[in-house]
């Protein structure tokens, strides 16, 4: 017997998100907020991502969890409830609902993602493959979605941030959305959480500027959505794509560069922007971490980290952390 539930929490102020992007494209350093990667396309071309040689990232996670997942399911109670930060495709989160289906008859499993489309696709794809599984599918942002964890009560819960979904958030933010959810959960429950570590600019830059312009394509895909939704005239061409690893903060820093002076119309903004050759649009950071940097992040939150494993090559984390009793 199988169970689904359908939320849609995405409440887009779309006024509020032109000023946003307005006041980011006049900034002194031009800036656009990596939410907006998100619309059926980008989902999709991250999803490619993930599977693409250079973006070891899913590979490292994957190994982790399915070297670890009998022994974090073996830690927990029956009826167990999971939920998820930034489900996604879910696929490595199928080690972990397979670990806990083999020791509970039941599994409630609380996606929430801010891509609707890519949510519903994988959650019916859960529901066909695990027949003891119920999907309570949340489309939300993280904030929203935190509403769900306190909806959850009774049994213990484990919260999964995978997929270095973390490295998204400047530093404080990350530390700042942590202890949001400590304040959410009990002492019973864990927070599972995938870091990708500090490493060889080497490895990390072509990560995130992959020889198939993967990732290229992913972040142009910002011109294209203003183009389309904002009837913009960013054309693509004079744009290139640019990934930096800034190793004394220690995170990857996308960009969109201007190849030439010009000056951009966006109809519906009523707005011109002027662009020197050279400049560039700031439109992600991917902060790396340090062992250091995760007992901060962790001990400033509120919680102690219970366990933590790397895969074999040492670039990537999942860490489980136990919230500490009076933080
Ligand atoms: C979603 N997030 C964890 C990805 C990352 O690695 O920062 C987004 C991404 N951007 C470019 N490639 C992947």
């Amino acid at each position: 017997m199988s169970d689904y539930r359908f939320f849609d929490r995405l409440r887009a102020d779309a006024a509020a998100e032109r000023r946003a992007i307005v006041a980011g494209l006049l900034a002194s350093a031009p800036a656009i907020a990596p939410k907006h990667f998100y619309d059926p396309v980008g989902c999709a071309l991250f999803g490619a991502i993930c599977e693409l040689p250079e973006y070891y990232l899913t590979r490292a996670e994957r190994e982790i969890l399915a070297a670890h997942n009998d022994e974090l399911a073996g830690s927990f109670p029956n009826s167990t409830v999971l939920v998820e930060f930034g489900s996604g495709s879910a696929s490595k989160t199928r080690l972990i609902i397979e670990g806990f289906l083999r020791n509970q008859n039941r599994l409630r499993y609380v996606p929430i993602d801010i891509c609707r489309t890519v949510l519903e696709e994988s959650s019916l794809e859960l529901l066909r493959d695990y027949l003891n599984l119920e999907v309570v599918a949340v489309a939300a942002e993280y904030r929203e979605g935190l509403e769900y964890v306190r909806n959850e009560a009774g049994g213990s819960k484990l919260l999964l941030w995978l997929g270095s979904n973390v490295g998204n958030f400047h530093r404080a933010e990350a530390g700042e959305f942590l202890r949001n959810v400590r304040v959410a959960m009990t002492l019973a429950d864990r927070m599972l959480v995938g870091i990708d570590l500090r490493k060889d600019r080497a490895i990390l830059e072509p990560a995130y500027d992959d020889s198939q312009g993967m990732t290229a394509e992913f972040n142009r895909n910002l011109l294209v959505r203003i183009n389309r939704e904002l009837s913009g005239h960013f054309d693509l061409e004079t744009f290139s794509h640019r990934a930096v690893y800034n190793e004394r903060i220690g995170r990857i820093e996308m960009y969109l560069v201007s190849t030439c002076p010009q000056r951009v119309h966006i109809e519906d903004l009523h707005l011109e922007v002027q662009f020197t050759a050279g400049e560039a649009i700031h439109t992600e950071n991917s902060y790396k971490y340090s062992l250091a940097e995760i007992d901060a992040l962790a001990a400033a939150a509120g919680f102690q980290i219970e366990r933590q494993w790397f895969d074999a090559e040492g670039r990537f984390s999942v860490n489980v952390l136990a919230p500490k009793p009076h933080a």
